[in-house]
C-alpha cells in the first residue's frame, strides 16, 4: 500500500504570492507550488520547501516526501550550477560553429536539472555513469570547465588528455561518458556489484536515454540487478527523442519508470531540480537500506539538436520547441527563488553575469592548452593500469610493433 508523505503547508496571510506572479507561473506551464512557511535570515540554516503534486508518479514504490529540506546557500548553488552547465554548453556550441571543436558533440541544454539535482543528492563516494550526453555530469562530478572544453578541443590537458572527446570523459567516482547506446547500463550493474562485494555502502547512479531503454542489454542488466539486489538506481533521461525519432514512434510503452517490471520505479519532473534532488535522496536511502535496485525516469527535454549536425527542427514543430522552452529548468528555479524572496531579480542577474565571466575565462584558458604531441608514447598512455603494461605493443602489422 502506498503511504502518502505529502506535507501540508500554510503561508501566513500577506505572504501569499501575488496574483500576478501566480498567473505568470501558470502561463509558463510549471506546477503550482506554494512557498516555504518561513525563510530564515541565515544562508546556511535549513528550512523546508514543498514540491508540486505533479513532481512524481510511482510504480510499486512509496513516493518521496513532497517537500525538501534545504538552505538558501544550496538553492543558490543549484541555480548557479545549472547556469554554469548552460553557459558551458553554449560555449561548446560556439566553438563547434567556429570549427575549433570537431567530431561528435552532444549538448544537454534543457536537461541541466537532472545532472545538478542528482549530484546534490548523492555523495562523492557514490558512483555515476551516463551515456554520451555527458558534459553536465562531468562538471558536476568535479571536472573543471577548462578541462571539459579542453577535451572537446582535443587538448593534452583536457579531462581525458584529448583522447575521449565529448562522449568519453571521466573523473573520480565517475565512469563516463559512453558512445554505445545502452552499453553503460550493464557496466553500471557491474560497478554496483563491485560496491556490494566490497561492502562500500555506496549507491550507483546510472543514466541512459529513452532510445537506449529499448535495448536488450538494459533488460539483462535489470534482471541481474534485481536477482542480486544490487545498490543501483537506473535512470532513464526521457528527453522525448532518440536522434530524430520521438519516443512514441520508437517505444511500444513510454512509461519508462515501469520498464523494470519487477523493480519499483518513479517518474520525476526532470525540469524541476528540487524534484530531482528529492527523488534521488529518497531512492538513495531506499537502495542503501538493502531494498535492491530502482528504475527512475526523469522527464526532460533536449532544447538543442541531437548533436551539432542536427538543427533539431526537422522532426519537431517550432510550437513544441517554444512550449517546452517556456518550461526551462533554469527559469523555473529562478522564478521560485524570486517569488519566495530568496533572491531578487537583480541578484539573479548578478549570478548570471558572474557565471558568464567565469565560463568565458575558462573557455579562454582551454583555448590556450597545447595539443598532444604527435608521439606513440602519448598514444599508448592511459590504456593499462600503471605497472601492468605489456613489454611489447602490437600494431596492425608485424612491423608495427613497439617496445
Ligand atoms: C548501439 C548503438 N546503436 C546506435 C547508435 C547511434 N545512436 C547514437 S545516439 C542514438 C539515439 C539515442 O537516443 P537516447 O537514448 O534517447 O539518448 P539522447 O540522445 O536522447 O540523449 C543512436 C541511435 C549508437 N551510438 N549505438
Ligand atoms: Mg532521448
Amino acid at each position: 500500500m502506498l503511504i502518502s508523505t505529502k506535507a501540508k503547508f500554510f503561508l501566513p496571510l500577506g505572504a501569499r504570492r501575488s496574483t500576478v506572479t501566480r498567473l505568470r507561473a501558470e502561463q509558463r506551464g510549471f506546477a503550482q507550488v506554494t512557498g516555504p512557511e518561513t525563510i530564515p535570515e541565515e544562508n546556511d540554516r535549513p528550512f523546508t520547501i514543498p514540491l508540486a503534486e505533479e513532481s512524481f508518479q510511482t510504480y510499486n514504490l512509496d513516493p518521496p516526501p513532497y517537500f525538501v529540506e534545504t538552505t538558501k546557500n544550496q538553492l543558490k548553488q543549484l541555480y548557479r550550477d545549472m547556469i554554469v552547465i548552460r553557459r558551458m554548453e553554449l560555449g561548446a556550441d560556439q566553438l563547434y560553429k567556429e570549427r575549433k571543436i570537431r567530431g561528435f558533440c552532444h549538448l544537454s541544454t534543457g536537461q541541466e536539472a537532472v545532472a545538478v539535482g542528482i549530484e546534490h543528492a548523492i555523495s562523492k563516494e557514490d558512483k555515476l555513469i551516463t551515456a554520451y550526453r555527458s558534459h553536465g555530469f562531468t562538471y558536476m562530478r568535479g571536472g573543471t570547465i577548462r578541462s571539459i572544453i579542453g577535451e572537446l578541443l582535443g587538448c593534452r590537458d583536457g579531462i581525458a588528455h584529448g583522447k575521449g572527446g565529448s562522449m568519453h570523459m571521466y573523473s573520480k567516482s565517475y565512469f563516463g561518458g559512453n558512445g554505445i547506446v545502452g552499453a553503460n547500463v550493464p557496466l553500471r550493474a557491474g560497478i554496483a556489484l563491485a560496491q556490494q562485494y566490497d561492502e562500500t555502502g555506496n549507491v550507483t547512479i546510472n543514466l541512459y536515454g529513452d532510445g537506449a531503454a529499448n535495448q536488450g542489454q538494459v533488460h539483462e542488466a535489470f534482471n541481474m540487478a534485481k536477482l542480486w539486489n544490487l545498490p543501483v538506481i537506473f535512470g532513464c533521461e526521457n528527453n522525448k527523442y532518440g536522434m530524430g525519432t520521438s519516443d512514441k514512434r520508437a517505444s511500444a510503452m513510454t512509461e519508462y519508470y515501469k520498464r523494470g517490471q519487477y523493480i519499483p520505479g518513479l517518474r520525476i519532473d526532470g525540469m524541476d531540480v528540487l524534484a530531482v534532488l528529492t527523488a534521488v535522496k529518497h531512492g538513495r536511502d531506499f537502495v542503501k537500506r538493502g531494498n535492491g535496485p530502482l528504475v527512475y525516469e526523469y522527464v526532460t527535454y533536449r532544447f538543442a539538436g541531437h548533436s551539432m549536425s542536427d538543427p533539431g527542427i526537422a522532426y519537431r514543430s517550432r510550437a513544441e520547441l517554444q512550449k517546452t522552452r517556456e518550461n526551462d529548468p533554469l527559469t523555473n528555479l529562478k522564478m521560485k527563488l524570486v517569488d519566495w524572496g530568496i533572491i531578487t531579480e537583480d541578484e539573479a542577474k548578478a549570478i548570471e553575469k558572474e557565471v558568464r565571466r567565469f565560463v568565458n575565462e575558462e573557455v579562454e584558458n582551454a583555448k590556450q592548452m597545447p595539443a598532444p604531441e604527435a608521439s606513440l608514447d602519448v598514444l599508448f598512455e592511459d590504456i593499462y593500469v600503471p605497472g601492468s603494461e605489456p613489454s611489447q605493443r602490437r600494431g596492425r602489422t608485424v612491423d608495427e610493433t613497439w617496445c
